[in-house]
């Protein structure tokens, strides 16, 4: 069923999680023959780095009109699910992230259906989608009934499992995917000179990746360098960027380590930054499994992180480095001085990083989404 098969792919195209996940998902798979069509406003950011000759791109335009204080994305996002699946005969919707994505689908199944053509959905729930967004009774229905409709419903890990079971009523099986790691582009690579030009004096490289939001608690990661700053000889790289930054670089000011840290805004090429770091920080509120985190790992960094959510499912305590409970500085910074004060304690917890991230790469996780579409499809068609 694989070769030929036509999915489309609906996500945020952006640096975040589930957007990154979706699009590494979706180059995989045209790799191993399926056809691939991703709906959404705008280019998926890794999509751009390259050329895939059976991925196809459908941007989704949203016009305004004076009426509008809101632009209608979802009915935007519903139409052109219907144009997509008609002009290119698509055999499955996967949707990344529930909102809007999972009701669009379910309401452009509904077209479809009145005119006798049927198309089943999968809907991967990532996080906050779950956790924050979700739960906000101003969505929870909508949530509810269309992770319900969708065909299949798979959740990051056990735990973001666990909290949708908790948090809606939930009529299905969620299936566990794990996030997943390309090792062939996230490997530890000698970038020796590059790491000469940010840390001259030899000193340790922190790093942090994320989108800059409140769940982030980016403010402890620059808490965090400053009590490992008094110790140790370091650097802080900050990747990313959003609401918070603003606010975590006046901290810096105040803090006075502001010329040791670099913020490096949005990057497209974080395999080569991680290969030259020694510590990842991420202290956040939430997270459902921790992508940023396995990427580092996989390029041999050891992970501080806290022990929220499905963290504890890739970060070992005590072996590719430490969890903490969320906002406790002190720990964490006890921790990160603990790997770093030692080169060989840093290299044991860095071959342990990448020994834990190669049980998730890509070759072991895309095979369960393979088998989840092949068993939807076939129970479509039967019903048909
Ligand atoms: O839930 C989110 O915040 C959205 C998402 C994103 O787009 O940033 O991130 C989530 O999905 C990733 C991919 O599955 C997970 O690795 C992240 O842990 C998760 N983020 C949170 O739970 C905060």
């Amino acid at each position: 069923m694989k070769q030929g098969m036509k999915i489309g792919i609906v996500c945020y195209p952006t640096f975040g999680g589930s957007g990154v996940l979706a699009t590494e998902l979706g180059m995989a798979l045209s790799d191993k023959g399926y056809e691939v069509h991703f709906i959404t406003y705008e280019q998926p950011v890794r999509l751009s780095q390259s050329f895939h000759p059976n991925i196809y791109f459908h941007e989704v335009k949203v016009p305004t009109y004076p009426l509008f204080a809101f632009p209608p994305y979802e009915t935007a996002l519903a139409s052109a699910m219907v144009n997509v699946i008609l002009n290119n005969n698509l055999d499955l919707l996967h949707l990344h992230y529930a909102i809007p994505h999972a009701s669009a689908a379910f309401f452009a199944r509904q077209i479809l259906k009145k005119s006798g053509r049927d198309i089943p959905f999968i809907t991967t729930l990532h996080g906050t989608d779950i956790t924050l967004v979700g739960k906000d009774p101003t969505y929870a229905p909508v949530v509810t009934f269309s992770i319900n409709e969708s065909d299949a419903i798979t959740a990051v890990s056990e735990n973001l499992k666990e909290e949708t079971l908790r948090s809606f009523k939930i009529e299905k099986e969620i299936h566990v995917i794990p996030n997943f790691v390309d090792i062939k582009r996230f490997h530890q690579t000698d970038k020796d000179h590059f790491k000469q030009m940010l840390a001259p004096a030899g000193e340790r490289i922190l790093v942090h990746v994320s989108n800059f939001r409140a769940v982030k608690r980016v403010e402890d990661v620059i808490k965090i360098f400053y009590n490992v700053k008094k110790e140790i000889p370091s650097k802080l790289l900050m990747i990313g960027d959003g609401p918070e930054r603003q606010k975590v670089e006046d901290l810096a000011r105040e803090l006075d380590i502001y010329s040791d840290i670099r913020f490096l805004g949005k990057q497209e090429q974080i395999s080569e930054i991680l290969s030259i770091s020694d510590l990842f920080l991420l202290p956040s509120a939430t997270e459902s499994f921790g992508l940023s985190a396995l990427e580092a790992m996989a390029c041999g960094v050891p992970v501080i992180s806290t022990n929220a959510g499905g963290l504890p499912e890739i970060n070992q305590q005590g072996k590719t480095g430490f969890l903490s409970n969320v906002g406790d500085i002190e720990d964490m910074s006890r921790h990160a001085l603990h790997i770093l004060s030692d080169d060989d304690q840093l290299k044991l917890f860095k071959k342990a990083a990448i020994a834990q991230a190669k049980k998730f790469e890509k070759q072991h996780i895309i095979p369960m989404y393979e088998k989840l579409y092949s068993e939807v499809v076939m129970k479509c068609k039967v019903s048909e």
